[in-house]
């Protein structure tokens, strides 16, 4: 695409807006951005663009602007049904994603993961064993780099691994990755998607252009994921827990295992005991690398390695501390229901839930069992408070907290040793954090706190 001399717009000034204006300006775009946030708010960005020659609109979306322009790139937390865009998609205007833009770019191989859970611990999982394979490698998307800013140093050899939304795949048109993941479908972003059916044909977009000679890899077990392997052309994968499969990775005796096709022999990869990984959810996620990993030329050897060594994701599972012998995990990246059932299945029993934030039209009582069988007590926060009160009413005790740190104050009372403290909210983090991963750092540092505190008052009573 033929960027010099074009007017273009960009909608969003967040990270990936950021790095699409700087990257279309360099490339001799006469480039605009226009966000919602008031110019007080982009006090920070404003003048680095108007230095680079970039124009920027703030504290909202100009019809005007949006007109006068020759390709519009959208960022992936706006809506592509915002008024001005559907008006000037209406007048003919091209108006495309991030991921699109960057794709056209992008040198080598494409790697993508998409799934409504478990994404970015499976891309930063396959991204070590590429590495650790010896593979060129760089890893981005929705994990928190711009897919644009790999741009520069994508060679045609390397591999670029990257973790795909819904937001981002459901504007694309020529996105092509040469393996595609898609770890399983479950209801989430319903407030943007409107249905859970067009959430899934979102997803799916991942494979919309993919060929024979590509490859695409299902989860077994999940119904809505399997479905896609009848509309793909791609040669399908498959990972599975509960049974073999006829060409992709299981598990078989305490062992993952990998199959090439049918008639190929089975090789043994490594043993469910040397992944580090807490919750049967990470065994999916293992299975998957494992199995992309291998299409993409990484051998048995470089796998088992790399998932040894491999530790959680900040922000998903991660251990936090042991405070009066309670063990706090923070887990903000849940956010939504899916992910945090399966952050409460991961443990036996004796859990502090804390759950809320805003809602996206979820349904809580679907935890209800899980929550009879290994949560305490639950510990509401957010605006989404009310709702998932009323949905868990009667099921389990309900702390309402308010806020983070009222509800880890509850939990440091409530809490006897061996009990676990979980931060996984089952809702996005926009009413009360910048995102889940503010949410995530100001809870560890409440936990953090509550131990410095505990340190205090035992040197005291020494
Ligand atoms: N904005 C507007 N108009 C609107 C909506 C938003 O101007 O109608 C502006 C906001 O004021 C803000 C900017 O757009 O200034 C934010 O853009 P953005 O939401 O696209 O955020 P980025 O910072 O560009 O981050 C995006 C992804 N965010 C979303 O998809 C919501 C990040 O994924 C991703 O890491 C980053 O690009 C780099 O690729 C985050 C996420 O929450 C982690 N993803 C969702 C999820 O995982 O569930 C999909």
């Amino acid at each position: 695409m033929e960027l010099k001399g074009k007017k273009v717009l960009v909608v969003g000034l967040g990270k990936s807006g950021l790095a699409a204006a700087l990257f279309l300006r360099k490339r001799g775009a006469h480039v605009t951005v226009s966000d919602m946030r008031s110019a007080a708010a982009l006090a920070k960005e404003i003048p680095a663009l108007l230095d680079e020659g970039i124009m920027v609109e703030s504290g909202g979306h100009g019809l005007l602007t949006f007109r006068r322009q020759d390709l519009i790139v959208v960022s992936p937390g706006v809506p592509l049904d915002t008024p001005e865009l559907v008006q000037v998609k209406a007048f003919g205007l091209p108006v495309i994603g991030e991921l699109e833009l960057a794709a056209q770019y992008l040198k080598g191989n494409v790697l993508a993961i998409t799934g409504s859970n478990g994404k970015t611990t499976t891309t930063a999982l396959i991204g070590e064993i590429l590495a650790s394979a010896g593979l060129p490698t760089q890893v981005g998307g929705n994990i928190g780099v711009p897919v644009i800013d790999l741009i520069e140093k994508s060679t045609d050899e390397g591999w670029s691994v990257l973790e795909v939304s819904s937001f981002q795949l459901e504007s694309t048109q020529f996105f092509h990755p040469r393996i595609a993941v898609i770890l399983n479908i479950t209801p989430d972003h319903l407030d943007r998607h409107g249905t859970f059916e067009n959430y899934a044909l979102a997803k799916e977009r991942i494979f919309a252009v993919q060929t024979a000679s590509d490859y695409l890899v299902l989860n077994a077990d999940n119904p809505r994921t399997a479905q896609a392997a009848g509309r793909t052309s791609a040669n399908v994968y498959w990972f599975s827990l509960e049974s073999s499969v006829v060409q992709g990775a299981w598990v078989q005796e305490g062992e993952i295992v990998f199959r090439a096709s049918a008639n190929a022999a089975i090789e043994p990869i490594l043993s469910l005991k040397s992944i580090p990984l807490k919750g049967t959810h990470n065994v999916e996620n293992t299975l998957a690398a494992v199995c992309a990993a291998r299409l993409a030329g990484a051998d048995a050897a470089s796998i088992a390695k790399a998932v040894a060594i491999f530790r959680a994701v900040e922000h998903r599972l991660e251990y936090v501390a042991t405070n009066n012998g309670v063990e706090y995990y923070n887990d903000s990246k849940a956010t939504n229901v899916d992910a945090s059932a399966k952050a409460i299945a991961a443990f036996p029993g004796c859990i502090h839930l804390i759950l809320g934030g805003k809602d996206k039209n979820s349904n809580y009582a679907d935890l209800s069992d899980l929550l009879r069988k290994r949560v305490k007590a639950v510990y509401t926060i957010g605006s989404a408070a009310a709702k998932i009160e009323s949905h868990i009413r009667g099921v389990v005790p309900i702390v309402s907290s308010e806020t983070l740190d009222k509800a880890v104050a509850a939990t440091a009372k409530a809490a006897h040793p061996g009990d676990i403290v979980l931060l996984s909210p089952a809702c996005s983090s926009f009413d009360q954090f910048e995102n889940y991963e503010q949410r995530g750092r100001i809870f560890k540092e409440l936990v953090n706190n509550l131990n410095i505190l505990n340190e205090r008052n035992s040197q005291e009573k020494g």
